[in-house]
């Protein structure tokens, strides 16, 4: 399934990545649903091995389909769709299916476990429901090491993980009871991990057993979204994000590559008048796209030229024309400050300053409340629908384009000011810019825009401001 099923007119989520059920859910209610944002991939809350010395990536070793995180249990898990969904706001949880725990003995609630020997009581999973241990897989060590043998990357461990017989039916009645759980607690869908280690049609049955979302959110008849994790590069792998597509979404980590491979200028701005299909990515009807995710911006799997919160002026370039640009279904990262590639992230909850950006002392770098991104949100919601117009490059690294009539981006890539006349295709009034600003009643803090009656408009802007791009758009009229 291919849609959201968001609020109206809301087409972006935001990965929250380790914040806490609670803090969530605040940030449902205190900021992402006035500034447009239409929901949040949480990170797995089934219970799981802990680590002993907080890495983030022990929750994707599941020890049972109890909703008993290191970031919350169910009564706050509950709490969290509840009051998300109440302001607007849905819930995709990332559900890892795929495997079950490599190894250890702790967990994050009460459950116990042996790893080694396949064993789950908590579920209950037991040695016959895994691949291993039945000869389903043949590589010699049991592990996933040959990407170029589309069995072995399906039914062997990935990373030592403990890979579950998903062709049996006891398995997926399994599965199907966990996410059915999480539908009937108000979640709108599934961002599905290790996509490319299972067969597309064992998960289309269970997809296409999962019941129909709550309709007294949803409305009569909705079925549950996916997002399905596929890292296809066109490398020539056997496996491609293309045989996933008739079932749901899938990840476009092409675009993540392309996208930062510009904003690092090693490729010409002015080629992203057609970003999309003609670069090779999926159809935008298929595709979920991000500038950065939580294990690309720390070299855990994909790879590519990708950029992060780390090179500011670069990661808001690509984040504005993401945002701007009319292809796939976007999703902002937020992120944590790190220096290893392992560490599990603060302990406390964010705090703020006092223009609404998180506190760097707070240890969350919360991308999406950036101004720049935040108000992008606003311009993507009013120009759903629109097509991108009046394109214009000066032939390098300065591009500008409308969606419709209903808004219009420039930004300057260039290492000189931009100073242009523009077709904007807008009605002529005066727009706050919303990059360097906010508009407030008939006022803008930033930069006013004036589109003249000819629809040209006058655009300045330094190559050396850190967010050289000036955004306007029908709800940023004064
Ligand atoms: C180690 C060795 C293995 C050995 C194993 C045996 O490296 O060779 O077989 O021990 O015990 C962690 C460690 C990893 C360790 C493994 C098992 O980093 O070194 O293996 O645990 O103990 C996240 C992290 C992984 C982490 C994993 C489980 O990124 O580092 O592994 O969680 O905790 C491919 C896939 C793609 C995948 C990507 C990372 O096609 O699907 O690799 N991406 C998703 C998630 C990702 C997550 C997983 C899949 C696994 O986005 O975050 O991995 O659920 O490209
Ligand atoms: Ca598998």
């Amino acid at each position: 399934q291919y849609d959201l099923n968001m609020a109206y007119g809301r087409s972006t989520m935001v990965h929250l990545f380790e914040w806490s059920w609670d803090d969530i859910a605040s940030e449902c209610e205190n900021f992402l649903a006035p500034y447009d944002y239409g929901g949040v991939q949480v990170s797995p809350p089934s219970e799981h091995y802990l680590s002993w010395d907080n890495v983030w990536w022990d929750r994707y070793q599941p020890v049972s389909y109890k909703l008993d995180c290191k970031k919350g249990d169910e009564a706050a898990f509950r709490n969290m769709v509840t009051r998300c969904n109440n302001v607007g706001v849905r819930i995709y949880v990332d559900a890892v299916i795929n495997h079950m725990a490599a190894g250890g003995s702790t967990s994050s609630g009460s459950s116990s476990y042996d790893a080694g020997a396949y064993s789950f009581p908590a579920v209950p999973y037991s040695s016959w429901d895994f691949n291993v241990p039945n000869g389903y897989c043949s590589s010699p060590d049991g592990g996933v090491n040959d990407y170029g043998n589309a069995n072995e990357v399906r039914n062997c461990n990935l990373l030592g993980l403990t890979d579950l017989s998903m062709g049996k039916s006891y398995v997926q009645d399994k599965i199907v009871e966990y996410l059915n759980n999480l539908i009937s607690m108000g979640v709108a869908g599934f961002r599905v991990d290790a996509v490319k280690h299972m067969w597309p049609d064992h998960l289309k049955s269970i997809y296409d057993r999962l019941d129909n979302l709550d309709s007294s959110i949803f409305g009569f008849g909705k079925r549950p979204f996916f997002v399905q994790e596929v890292i296809d590069m066109g490398y020539g792998e056997p496996i491609t994000a293309s045989e996933y597509t008739y079932i749901g979404r899938v990840t476009e980590f092409k675009y993540s590559d392309k996208i930062g491979t510009v904003a690092k200028g090693y490729d010409q701005m002015k080629w992203l008048v057609n970003f999309g299909e003609d670069w090779g990515f999926m159809s935008r009807d298929y595709a979920l796209v991000f500038v950065d995710n939580h294990d690309n911006q720390r070299n855990h799997g994909g790879g590519g030229n990708i950029v992060t919160h780390t090179s500011s002026k670069q990661y808001k370039i690509a984040s504005t024309f993401m945002l701007g640009y009319d292809y796939g279904v976007t999703r902002v990262m937020s992120s944590f400050f790190f220096s290893d590639n392992d560490y599990g992230g603060p302990s406390n909850s964010p705090y703020f300053t006092s223009d609404g950006a998180c506190n760097v002392n707070s240890g969350w770098v919360c991308e999406h409340r950036w101004r720049e991104i935040r108000n992008m949100v606003g311009f993507r919601k009013t120009c759903e629908g629109q097509g991108v117009n009046n394109w214009w490059d000066n032939g390098n690294n300065m591009i500008a384009f409308s969606r419709g009539s209903e808004g219009f981006i420039a930004i300057n890539g260039d290492s000189y000011q931009m100073s242009e006349w523009l077709q904007t295709g807008m009605p002529a009034g005066t727009y706050c810019d919303v990059i360097s600003g906010d508009k407030s009643g008939n006022s803008c803090t930033g930069n006013a825009i004036t589109v003249y009656s000819d629809g040209k408009a006058y655009f300045e802007i330094s190559n050396s401001s850190d967010s050289p791009i000036i955004a306007i758009h029908a709800n940023s009229k004064l």
